[in-house]
């Protein structure tokens, strides 16, 4: 918990590991709801030091359709200037309930096929007629670490059937051997111990419990699940949140950088 400057300060020198990648691109998918934009925003307020909110965060949290409605692209930037970090948000996977991205739109924006910007069409995939659909894209169009927001507080009540379609993005990726990861949001509200004091967050038998859920239900081995607080409604930034937020960053960047190696070399 004493180490955020070292984690901050390793960040910010970061060199990215391809020579012709100047920015290294990571996309979050996942509920609706489940806290994909605020763990965006949370990044780049831990870097600067102060609360941000670049990716739109939906003040409701019961909510009937994504409030994130179209692919949008945030750089991570730091107290100094940008840093080599690029994020892909996306819509909330569509369950029967709710309004949403489906598993194909979410496997071609991976590659690099999807514009900023893009709205999906909720009920068809983008076609690859489509003025939004880029047919030929650059690799730094595609993303190097796929990162599922899971709400650790519902994820046991999660829609079979959403977690079918994380299983679809799941094998369909698999030979290019993107790295995936799991981020668990809200512990704060899925254990009260860890509410009141965010360091127990790695001893709390109930958070222990959802990561096994997790990684049970998705496929992902535990020491890539990564269970965060987001900021949501606080005004300043806090060292513990900050702890959890770099700790689980700079394991995403360092797996897309290991996959951005080996690219390199073949
Ligand atoms: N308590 C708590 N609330 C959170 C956390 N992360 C997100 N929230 C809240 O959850 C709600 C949804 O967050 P968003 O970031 O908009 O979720 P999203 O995954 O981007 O949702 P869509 O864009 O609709 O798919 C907001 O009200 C956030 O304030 C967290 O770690 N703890
Ligand atoms: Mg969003």
């Amino acid at each position: 918990w004493g180490q955020k400057e070292e984690l901050k300060k390793s960040l910010e020198g970061f060199s990215v590991s391809h020579p012709d990648i100047k920015c290294i691109r990571i996309l979050v998918a996942g509920q609706i709801g489940a806290g994909k934009s605020s763990f965006i925003n949370s990044v780049n307020s831990t870097f600067q030091g102060r609360i941000t909110s670049g990716a739109l965060v939906n003040t409701n949290s019961v909510s009937s359709h994504s409030f994130t409605n179209r692919i949008t692209t945030h750089r991570v930037r730091g107290a100094d200037g940008d840093l080599p970090f690029i994020w892909t948000d996306t819509m909330g996977l569509k369950t029967e309930a709710m309004e949403g991205s489906q598993p194909e739109d979410i496997i071609k924006a991976i590659y690099g096929h999807v514009k900023e910007n893009c709205k999906f069409n909720t009920e068809e995939p983008l076609d690859h007629k489509s003025e939004d659909y880029v047919s030929d894209p650059l690799l730094s169009n595609q993303a190097f670490c796929l990162v599922y927001v899971v709400d650790s507080k519902t994820i046991e009540l999660t829609d079979t059937r959403l977690i079918d379609k994380l299983r679809i993005i799941r094998h369909r990726i698999r030979d290019t051997r993107i790295p995936q990861v799991i981020v668990m949001t809200k512990v704060d509200e899925a254990c009260l111990l860890v509410k009141n004091d965010l360091k127990k967050v790695y001893t709390s038998k109930m958070i222990k419990k959802k990561m096994q859920v997790c990684s049970d239900m998705i496929g992902v081995p535990l020491n890539c699940i990564f269970p965060v607080k987001n900021y949501q409604d606080e005004i300043k930034i806090n060292n513990d949140v900050d702890v959890l937020i770099l700790t689980a960053f700079e394991q995403i960047v360092n797996l897309a950088n290991d996959r951005l190696r080996e690219v390199a070399s073949n």
